[in-house]
């Protein structure tokens, strides 16, 4: 069953790669760098799903535990991504704002890289003590995305502001899952069955890469207003403390 899962997760990604790369094809002006970041995010986890499906990228632990630790490349490569096209929406003039996505881009990394150590303890205290510091990253991570980022939005026009907030709490919500899935699953609790956290995970990984993406790219009025169509000179040249 997991292979089967796996290989669902590698189709289902390739597949909204191609997607996403026809809808390159008709970007509204100036707005090609969202469709190639979102295409790069499929990409690569197609890619990881490859390995995992073919056990490249898995192995066991403690000799009994599968440990999927494709899952942590994927996602140490995909989750800036991610972060990178809502800044880029929130903040136009990103070169202004340097600091801030560089501190978000860098919460994170600690955040999958401390939850790969979670992930790959042998001993159940080590697991949760990189847990615990995986989680607080988030927590902050996140924090900073509610405040920071939907506070830049509100200088951005309409149709900006209504696709990054949708996107925003999209991402608040579903990220907030995967920690809870990890303590369902074996690294964690071992209440759901290795097949079962697969599954949990693709679901998750579909709706925040493939759902996330699709809202973005198909949103074409905010698209063409995020690169500085509508924003006003004023609005772009703020800076967010
Ligand atoms: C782990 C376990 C340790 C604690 C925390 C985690 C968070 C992972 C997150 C992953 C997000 C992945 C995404 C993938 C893209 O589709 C590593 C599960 C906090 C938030 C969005």
């Amino acid at each position: 069953m997991e292979t089967l899962w796996l290989t669902l997760g590698t189709i289902s990604f390739i597949a909204a790669t191609v997607l996403f790369v026809f809808l390159m094809t008709r970007a509204p002006a100036g707005s090609r760098h969202f469709f190639i970041i979102t295409a790069v995010i499929t990409g690569v986890a197609a890619f990881f799903y490859l390995t995992m499906t073919t056990g490249a990228t898995a192995t066991l632990i403690d000799g009994e535990r599968i440990f999927y630790f494709g899952r942590y490349i994927d996602w140490v490569i995909t989750t800036p991504l991610l972060l990178l096209d809502l800044a880029l929406l929130a903040l136009p003039n990103w070169r202004r704002n340097i600091g801030l996505i560089g501190g978000l881009i860098a919460l994170d990394v600690f955040m999958i890289l401390t939850g790969l150590l979670a992930g790959s303890s042998e001993s159940g205290l080590g697991r949760g003590f990189w847990f615990v510091v995986s989680t607080a990253a988030m927590i902050a991570l996140l924090y900073l995305v509610y405040t920071q980022l939907f506070a830049a939005a509100q200088n951005q026009p309409g149709s900006v502001q209504g696709v990054f907030r949708t996107l925003a709490l999209l991402t608040i919500v579903l990220w907030s899952l995967y920690p809870i899935v990890w303590l369902l699953g074996t690294e964690g609790f071992s209440v759901a069955s290795s097949t079962a956290e697969v599954f949990l995970f693709l679901i998750l990984d579909i709706a925040a890469k493939i759902g996330f993406g699709f809202l973005l790219l198909t949103n074409r009025e905010a698209l063409s207003q995020a690169v500085g169509g509508g924003g006003g000179g004023a609005a772009q040249a703020s800076r967010v403390r």
